[in-house]
């Protein structure tokens, strides 16, 4: 899979990038990543990429046609690819979709560090427009990084025997149970002694309901969307019966 970024700022992405777990991948080849800055299809004595906005206003706005002319270079080198866009304004990135966008053959993203882009981007280039969070950065290059990372990790190989997106949090849309390691007592705290009886059934079932406990806690509208058994329905009944008597 090619991931090609446009970008004012293709520097930034070659650290994080290029450490640990998706920086072997990337030795391997599992996944390129490559930074293209938006100023080489830029024009004029001063290669500009921004511009005051039409009917006045703070701020500058990205104009359209350096960004028209990358996408159609790189759709040269990578015919199909799919053209992202970072945003406030964007659907709310998720796990879905991560592993949606990790089956395309190349992924091209659009960063822009401005007050934002002309509407025509979006209406003639773009494809698809996400958002990574209800906050605003200074520019889409984190989001781009931040969506790379979720997107590659789906990739054949990329987890290696570390890990395995099958059992992530998320997989089965509910949070993670909680994990112990030594020392078996910390800080005055024991490790929950189920953990460890060596009894395989309880320790599974006990993670089970950790881990329906902490969702239906801290996010609880993941439920109505999660892939629940029989028995953890009879177990959320329980959970919302104690919230509501106590
Ligand atoms: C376009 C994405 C780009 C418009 C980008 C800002 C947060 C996210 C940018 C704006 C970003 C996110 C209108 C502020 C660059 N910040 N939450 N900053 N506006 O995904």
């Amino acid at each position: 899979m090619i991931f090609d970024v446009l970008t004012l700022f293709p520097g930034m992405f070659t650290s994080p990038l290029g450490e640990s777990i998706l920086g072997r991948a990337v030795s391997q080849g599992l996944f390129s990543v490559r930074a293209h800055n938006l100023r080489d299809w830029a024009e004029g004595k001063h290669l500009t990429t921004d511009d005051a906005p039409y009917g006045g206003g703070d701020g500058m706005v990205m104009k359209p046609e350096p960004v028209a002319r990358a996408i159609a270079r790189l759709r040269e080198e990578t015919p199909g690819s799919k053209v992202l866009l970072m945003t406030p304004q964007g659907v709310p990135f998720r796990q879905q979709h991560a592993r949606q966008l990790s089956r395309e053959n190349g992924l091209i993203f659009v960063c822009g560090r401005y007050e934002g882009f002309d509407e025509r981007i979006r209406q003639t280039l773009v494809d698809e427009e996400y958002s990574i969070g209800d906050f605003v950065l200074t520019g889409g290059e984190l989001p781009a990084m931040v969506m790379i990372d979720a997107i590659a990790r789906h990739l054949p190989g990329v987890l290696g025997s570390n890990g395995s997106v099958e059992t992530d949090s998320f997989a089965d849309g509910l949070l993670e149970y909680p994990q112990y390691t030594r020392p078996a007592v910390f800080n005055g705290l024991a490790v929950p002694e189920v953990l460890l009886s060596g009894d395989h059934g309880r320790i599974a079932r006990w993670r089970r309901e950790q881990q329906l406990q902490r969702t239906f806690e801290r996010r609880p509208e993941l439920l109505a969307t999660a892939e629940l058994t029989e028995q953890d329905q009879v177990f959320i009944e329980k959970l919302r019966r104690r919230a509501g008597s106590g």
